[in-house]
Formats: C-alpha cells, structure tokens, sequence
C-alpha cells in the first residue's frame, strides 16, 4: 500500500505540511535515476504512510527531475491524493488540479496560503469550488498548523469512503473518440494496472513522456494508438486551429478554470503585490 501522497506545485507548503502531519520518516533518500529527494513519513494518527512528492506545474514533465511525481502515479498507484494548492495563484494551481482529478483515485484540495490571500484582499468561494471540482476542499495555514486537524480527519474519511472523483471535461467529440480508442489498447494491455483507462488515454494524448516509459506498452500497441493520434489530429485540425493535441487539450483546460476562477474568486478587494509576503 502506497498511501497517501502530496501533491502540488513548487513552493505551495507541501514539505510544511508533511513535517505536519508526520511523525516519523519511513524513508528518506533519492528518487531513482534523479538526485531529488524522496520522503515518505508515518502519518501522526498511524493511519498510513505519505509522501512528499517534488512540486510540479504540470504532470507532463519538462526534465527528468520533473517526471518524478508523474511516474509515481503510475507505478505507486497511491489510494489518496492531497493536492496542495496556493490560495494566492489559484488559476496557475488549478492546471494540475484537473490533471490530478482525472487521475480517478480520491482528491482532497489543501487550500494553503490562505493568509497569503487574505493579505492580498482575494476572497475565495471554497463551497462554489468544491461544488465544481466535485472534490473536498480544506483551507490551510501550513506554516503555523492551522487547518492540518480538519485535514487528517477528511482524509481518513475519505479512505473510508473510497470517494473517487467524479468531475469529468468533455473534450469535445474526436478527442473523446480517441480516448476511447485508446483506452481500449491500454486496457487489452494492462489488464491490471487499477488505474483509469481515461487518465492514461489523456496522458497518451499529450505524449507525456513519463508515463508513456512507466507504461512500457508493446511496439505493436503503440503503432495503433500512433494512428489513433495521427487521425485524431487531421480531424480536429478541420474544425480547430491547433497546433497538436497537447495544445488543444491544454486549451480546453485552460478555459475552464478561467471560468472557475472568475466565479470563485473575489477579486474586488485586491492589493497590488509586493515583495515581501512569503
Ligand atoms: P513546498 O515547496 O511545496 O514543499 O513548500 P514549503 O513547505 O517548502 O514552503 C515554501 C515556503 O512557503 C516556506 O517558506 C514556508 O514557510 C512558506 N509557507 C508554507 N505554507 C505557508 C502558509 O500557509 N502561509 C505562509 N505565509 N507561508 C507558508
Ligand atoms: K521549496
Ligand atoms: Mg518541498
């Protein structure tokens, strides 16, 4: 069992919080083949184990070191994700937000920073967010402990109920006919993998490199999945202006949390930035 693990992306709180939440280091080393550090530690209640995962803005990796956390969640397979989220950058945040919801095992958002927020006048709406990610929201002041009691209770709740998410984009028909397509080629493969076919067929999609190599799919598998691809993007390119599938898909995204964000952040209050607030 693999537990739970942090998620987030750089400077979020995620090794605040972990020092948080666990008492114990279970292990403490390098991830292999890179020279970033790897923890796993108890959980204070003893409910399991969790790991710090290195941040990332994205699950597709722009270098080695980045395609940690992306081959983790294929070949670890954690049961619970917490996605450690800076209140104050909630739109850049949000990227890997949807990423991880589609991954399809249970997401609990730490809202963390929220003093950070407050400070630059952003008002947050976290039951409108929860409502439109389908997923639990918990605020967090990760540097001084608060919220980390409200946190440890939802996640054994959450183990508990093997809540999966169930917040889905709709990419449009050829893109959704293409993970169709794809799912079934991944599924006549890993027959046993426990992870979603959709997920995998999305990362596929995007041609990210980390999880194509945990993956390790047959030559002749991926020769049809090429020509899923191939065709997928002749047709999209009839009714979009796009560059690849990549880009198509990052844009649906994108448009998306723009308009999460326009709902749930109050930005009337806002104060210009300085320098000197973390
Ligand atoms: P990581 O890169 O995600 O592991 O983030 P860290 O835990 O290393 O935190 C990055 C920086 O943000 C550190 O200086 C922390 O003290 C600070 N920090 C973490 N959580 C909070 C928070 O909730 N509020 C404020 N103001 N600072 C925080
Ligand atoms: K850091
Ligand atoms: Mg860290």
């Amino acid at each position: 069992m693999s537990g739970a693990a942090l998620i987030g992306n750089p400077n979020t709180g995620k090794t605040s919080l972990f020092n948080t939440l666990t008492s114990s280091y279970e292990y403490v080393g390098n991830w292999s083949g890179v020279t970033v550090e790897k923890k796993i530690g108890q959980l204070k209640d003893k409910s399991g184990p969790l790991t710090d995962l290195p941040g990332i803005y994205s699950l597709h990796p722009l270098s080695r070191d980045e395609g940690v956390a992306a081959e983790y969640l294929v070949t670890d397979s954690p049961s619970l994700l917490i996605n450690i989220v800076d209140a104050s950058q909630l739109e850049r945040n949000l990227y890997l937000t949807i990423q991880l919801l589609e991954y399809g095992k249970p997401v609990i958002i730490g809202l963390n920073m929220i003093d950070v927020a407050k400070a630059r006048g952003l008002a947050i709406d976290t039951a409108y967010l929860s409502e439109r990610l389908h997923t639990e929201i918990v605020p967090l002041i990760a540097r001084t402990g608060v919220g980390s009691k409200e946190l440890l209770s939802c996640m054994n709740k959450t183990e508990e109920k093997d809540l999966s998410p169930c917040f889905t984009i709709h990419y449009g028909a050829v893109i959704e006919e293409a993970i169709l397509g794809i799912s079934r080629e991944v599924n006549s493969e890993l027959t046993f993998s426990g992870l979603s076919p959709r997920w995998i067929a999305l990362q596929i999609l995007e041609d990210n490199p980390a999880v194509m190599n945990s993956l390790a799919l047959t030559e002749a598998t991926l020769s049809r999945i090429r020509a899923i691809k191939e065709d997928a993007l002749k047709q999209l390119r009839m009714k979009e202006d796009t560059s690849s599938l990549q880009d198509y898909i990052r844009s649906v995204r994108t448009e998306i949390i723009q308009d999460i964000c326009a709902s749930a952040v109050d930005q009337s209050n806002r104060k210009p930035h300085t320098l000197t607030e973390k």
